[in-house]
């Protein structure tokens, strides 16, 4: 029994793809040329398609999981499930007009065409809004849009900002925030289910860990509490006395989005020799 998941072919989300599977301790042969690919570790087949076929495939049983952009998933309003956000291929879906066109709010949008490759997610946000306006759909190079005079606005993903920039382009709505997301058919079969359920496992250890440091540091003993206070860690920080007396070495884990402030009020507390490493997993609570 096998699972078989389907990745980008080529494209921004491939090598994160494939990253991902390899972290989880997977081991897949790195051939592109073919369709399909066997992990010779982990019973899942990998194959390698255009991400656009993707939430179709896995709706249709073609294949029982995929990774692809959240975006796609929506646009292609496919009957699958959502079982875990990815953590990459972050960006959103906006509405943007020429630099030095007029715009105060949504309803300067009315009567207006605007250009985009996802009419479908367009045209619910504009429903919701009750903005009357006209899509052009077009399958790429939405940003040169308005420039030619194909439409007056765009709607099109953005990541950096600097494509719209670029084009004369001003962002004016964000109506939908993507990431890489795992999707799975709705109906696998038990034994499918497991082999899913221990992937998903793995790769919330994974994700888990790289938002992970490792912290290690010196302290007086008297500084202890309030440093054990700062960094709870995974159930309480380990406590080491150091061979100089009165000090004592303490080891923790930190969330990287706390890290900056957290070490701030460690060192005030009166920590040193900090060391902070990378941590490659977290199993457990
Ligand atoms: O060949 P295939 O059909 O498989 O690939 P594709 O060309 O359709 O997709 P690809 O590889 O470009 O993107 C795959 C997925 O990556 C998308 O569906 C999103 O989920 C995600 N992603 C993340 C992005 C971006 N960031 C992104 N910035 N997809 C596209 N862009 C484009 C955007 O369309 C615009 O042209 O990048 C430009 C904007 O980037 P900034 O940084 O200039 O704002
Ligand atoms: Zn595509």
């Amino acid at each position: 029994m096998k699972v078989r998941l389907a990745v980008q072919k080529s494209g921004r989300l491939s090598e994160q793809s494939i990253q991902l599977i390899n972290e989880c301790g997977i081991k897949i042969r790195d051939s592109k040329a073919s369709l399909r690919v066997e992990a010779s570790n982990f019973p899942i087949e990998v194959y390698y398609l255009r991400d656009d076929d993707i939430p179709q495939y896995v709706a249709d049983g073609v294949a029982d999981i995929g990774i692809v952009g959240e975006n796609v998933v929506a646009e292609k309003a496919a009957d699958v499930r959502r079982l875990e956000g990815l953590g990459f291929g972050e960006c959103r879906l906006s509405i943007a007009v020429r630099r030095d066109a007029v715009f105060e709010n949504l309803s300067d949008l009315t009567g207006k065409s605007i250009a985009t490759s996802y009419p479908k997610i367009l045209s619910g946000f504009l429903n919701e809004n009750g903005i009357q306006a006209r899509i052009h759909e077009i399958s790429g190079s939405v940003e040169i849009a308005p420039g030619i005079g194909l439409s007056d606005a765009v709607c099109d993903l953005v990541s950096s900002g600097s494509t719209l920039f670029m084009n004369g382009l001003r962002e004016v709505a964000t109506i939908f925030r993507s990431e890489a997301v795992l999707i799975a058919h709705p109906a696998v079969s038990p034994e499918q289910e497991k082999i899913v359920e221990d992937l998903l496992f793995r790769i919330r250890s994974v994700n888990r860990a790289r938002a992970t440091k490792y912290i290690v540091l010196n302290a007086p003993n008297e500084s202890l509490d309030t440093i054990a206070q700062l960094l709870p860690g995974v159930k309480s920080p380990s406590i080491l006395p150091l061979a100089k007396s009165g000090w004592s070495s303490l080891h923790s884990v930190v969330n990287e989005n706390d890290f900056w402030e957290v070490i701030e009020k460690v060192r005030e507390a009166g920590a040193e020799g900090i060391l902070v490493l990378p941590v490659e997993k977290i199993i457990g609570a």
